[in-house]
């Protein structure tokens, strides 16, 4: 990977960059994954590259939802891999969530290859091979899952999903956690907590998070969920990305 000086003004896009070619290399990521990676890079790019406050807020909801559920699940697909894997790890640590790899473009040699690299980063149980359930309402490949896993959870992170899948897990009751930085796109829209920041900030932060509330009361937490508004939440984002100052 070429060094990318510190003090470059667009080091971390550059990095994260680097991070997505490099799991296009590994056969993690797909092809499809580095346009969608550009796609949310013009997003970033108009919020600011930083997490704005709705999103903090939005980061800490969805770690409390994540330390009041019976069983949280967090999704893993192509781009959430290459980009946070050892993040992605530390937040199942930190939340006692289970890890499932669920593709959009599902072959069998990318579910091994992302499922290892996730062992190689302190993962020990990593699900979505057995995919012995479906999500109803999709078509075949795409509604792959684990009964023990998505198919069982009650609040599931999906970041970056395709928004058909977003919208059938939300029509089965579970409660999402999207992480999109579109605000307008499906899946941030059918969200119980949609979260528009760049996953490379939000998932360390929600694990921050996560960190902090970890001492707090099932009444604290609730009161946190409760106090969440999320059509502000995804007003706030839009208006950001609309109105933000370029530096
Ligand atoms: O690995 P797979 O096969 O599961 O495929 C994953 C992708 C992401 C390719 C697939 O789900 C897809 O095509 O997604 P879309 O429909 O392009 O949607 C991706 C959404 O994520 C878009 O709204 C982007 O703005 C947003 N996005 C892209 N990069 C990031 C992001 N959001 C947060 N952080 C990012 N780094």
């Amino acid at each position: 990977m070429t060094e990318i000086p510190a003090d470059h003004p667009r080091h971390d896009s550059l990095v994260t960059r680097h991070r997505i070619e490099d799991g296009v290399e590994r056969g993690i990521t797909s092809k499809q994954g580095l346009i969608a990676q550009g796609r949310g890079e013009a997003y970033d790019y108009l919020l600011g590259e930083e997490t704005i406050p709705s999103a903090d807020e939005a980061e800490r909801v969805a770690a409390a939802h994540l330390l009041l559920a019976d069983h949280p699940v967090l999704s893993v697909n192509g781009n959430v891999a290459a980009l946070v894997p050892g993040e992605i790890v530390e937040l199942a640590e930190a939340t006692g969530a289970d890890l499932e790899v669920n593709l959009f473009n599902r072959t069998e040699a990318r579910m091994e290859a992302i499922a290892a690299y996730l062992r190689e980063h302190g993962a020990e149980d990593v699900k979505g091979l057995k995919a012995d359930a479906r999500i109803p309402g999709l078509e075949h490949e795409r509604a792959k899952v684990d009964a023990d896993g998505i198919y069982d959870a009650d609040v599931v992170l999906v970041p970056l999903e395709d928004g058909d899948r977003a919208e059938a897990l939300a029509t089965m009751g579970k409660t999402e956690l999207v992480i999109d930085l579109n605000p307008l796109s499906r899946s941030a829209q059918s969200a119980a907590v949609p979260i528009v920041d760049n996953v490379v900030r939000a998932v360390p932060n929600i694990t921050r998070h996560a960190r902090e509330l970890a001492g707090a009361s099932t009444e604290e937490l609730e009161e946190i969920v409760d106090s969440f508004a999320r059509e502000a939440a995804l007003d706030a984002a839009e208006a950001a990305i609309r109105d933000g100052d370029l530096q």
